[in-house]
């Protein structure tokens, strides 16, 4: 485990405040839920502040969705009166102007704690940006160990379950920081829970929903895509490009989908040193944000005051782009993944 005097920074910088709001990223993931628990235990365990964690948007997946209640993690919808009852902000898996946490622009954090690549805004009295983090959770599991706090056993199976649903079981954009932080979990979590949440009941809609992604699906090549109308869940986005990518010879996957006047994107590749965030953030530009890792990136448009002409071309745009940083033809004829029957 590395040495961590982050840690003493952190409860130095908390000492004089009497309550927090954490917030972890919008349409939050189990990654951003279960460092937002962590931080909550850590500061109320060594400081005895009092915190709420709070999210915007919907928590869409149902794995997310049985994450939560099966743990039974507290977190909250945001609301604006939450920025005037609580005296600081943290947030956990994201940053401020990242384009998708619900941080007015008049808050400044106190403290922020990720492990995606530092945005050039970010300032806060108490940063630690990770990118070498397969999961923010690994931070906050070595802040834990380090306090000589054991986490109790939800917690420890909300912490364990982040690590291997981010990192697809330590398999993509790990390093030896997360395994580590996996080991030290894995005897203090109910692994009975975590086979539930990997395998949640869906609903008619999920599958009525991948039925009609996977005839928007189409593949050139080693490159396969989706262009989604609505998803009825945002994260539906990135859950399929994590499925699309799955496609033998596959090695990238470009997924866009729009939810209420955003449009949500996914980059996947099996390539592990692809610096697939970097590639994202290239593409949509200063159109919106992105952020990501090697092998995983996501990013959003706001599409608000857009024509549907406008929206359309910016899809269209964004996938030539795509093609074009890949080495594609920005022309190419896609073949559809699935052959439309007669009926
Ligand atoms: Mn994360």
């Amino acid at each position: 485990m590395a040495k961590n005097n982050k840690l003493n920074e952190l409860l130095k910088v908390c000492e004089p405040k009497s309550s927090l709001l954490i917030l972890p990223h919008n349409h939050p993931d189990p990654d951003s839920l279960a460092s937002g628990w962590a931080l909550q235990y850590l500061l109320e365990q060594k400081s005895g502040i009092a915190s709420t964690v709070a999210y915007g948007g919907i928590l869409g997946r149902e794995e997310n969705r049985t994450f939560k209640s099966q743990l039974k993690i507290k977190a909250v919808g945001l609301r604006s009166s939450h920025f005037k009852k609580y005296s600081s902000v943290a947030l956990v898996d994201c940053q401020p102007r990242g384009g998708n946490v619900s941080l007015p622009p008049e808050v400044d954090p106190l403290i922020v704690i990720d492990h995606h690549p530092r945005l050039k805004t970010t300032k806060a009295p108490f940063t630690d940006i990770q990118p070498d983090c397969g999961a923010t959770a690994t931070i906050l599991i070595e802040y834990l160990r380090e306090a000589g706090i054991a986490p109790p056993t939800l917690l420890a199976t909300a912490l364990y379950y982040a690590l291997i649903s981010e990192t697809q079981h330590l398999g993509r954009d790990v390093t030896d920081r997360d395994i580590q932080a996996s080991t030290f979990l894995f005897p203090l979590a109910r692994h009975r829970l975590i086979s539930r949440i990997e395998h949640p009941a869906q609903n008619r809609e999920y599958f009525q929903q991948l039925h009609r992604a996977l005839g928007q699906t189409f593949t050139y090549k080693t490159f396969i895509g989706a262009r989604l109308d609505d998803v009825y869940y945002p994260s539906f986005v990135a859950q399929l490009a994590d499925f699309l990518v799955s496609l033998r010879r596959a090695t990238w996957c470009f997924v866009t989908g729009r939810y209420r006047d955003s449009l949500h994107i996914s980059l996947r590749t099996t390539h592990p040193r692809a610096r697939a965030g970097k590639l994202l953030r290239k593409v949509i530009g200063k159109r919106g944000n992105a952020g990501g890792h090697e092998m995983i990136a996501g990013g959003q448009v706001e599409l608000a005051g857009m024509s549907t002409e406008e929206r359309n071309g910016l899809e269209e745009t964004l996938f030539k782009r795509i093609y074009k940083e890949l080495g594609l033809p920005e022309d190419l004829s896609p073949t559809p993944l699935i052959e439309r029957s007669e009926d």
